[in-house]
């Protein structure tokens, strides 16, 4: 296993559309083996494998409290079958836009249909934060990042502030 670099706005890389994985086989899942260890360390609770330069629709995620037992979740070629009116606005981040916070609206649950870890396909509903955090995962593979839910005042100076920082983390080298 091993530690990814997390890519940052506004690397052009992050606008790319993800394509599907034809195969779940070992690579694969020493990929998502990768991806979990990098979010872990980040830390985070999921990542989508266009974040570390890898444009295949595949994400991993870990809800659970950080003083509980692990339980990461893997999704191969997501899709959303269904969903609800419901609404529900939540403050989220995004490891690709370092310490950046803003409300974003999305249904209150969605009916997902995706492979698992062993190339297993499972349909199920996601509520609350899982329903969250999923559809700003699904976004990753689509080019879409959180901020591009925003007006384009905020994110603009959300790209600036992250840029800003980098600057600032190098010359401190
Ligand atoms: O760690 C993360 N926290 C988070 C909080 C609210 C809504 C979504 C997220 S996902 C984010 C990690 C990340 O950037 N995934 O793409
Ligand atoms: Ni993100």
């Amino acid at each position: 296993m091993a530690i990814k670099q997390i890519l940052t706005v506004p690397n052009p890389v992050l606008k790319q559309v993800s394509r599907s994985v034809e195969r779940v086989d070992d690579k694969t899942r020493a990929l998502m083996d990768d991806m979990l260890e990098t979010m872990y360390d980040a830390p985070g609770i999921g990542l989508a494998a266009i974040q570390i330069g890898v444009p295949l629709r595949i994400i991993v995620m870990d809800l659970t409290e950080a003083e509980a037992e692990p339980e990461p979740k893997y999704f191969i070629n997501p899709e959303i079958l269904d969903d609800v009116e419901e609404l529900r606005l939540w403050e989220e981040g995004c490891l690709s836009v370092p310490d950046f916070y803003e409300e974003v609206e999305r249904p209150e649950r969605v009916k997902l249909r995706y492979l698992n870890y062993d190339g297993e396909e499972v349909t199920e509903w996601a509520k609350g934060m899982y329903s969250t955090c999923i559809q700003h995962e699904m976004d990753h593979l689509n080019g879409v990042l959180f901020i591009d839910h925003l007006s384009r005042l905020k994110r603009q100076r959300a790209i600036k502030k992250v840029q800003k920082a980098e600057r600032e983390a190098e010359t401190d080298e």
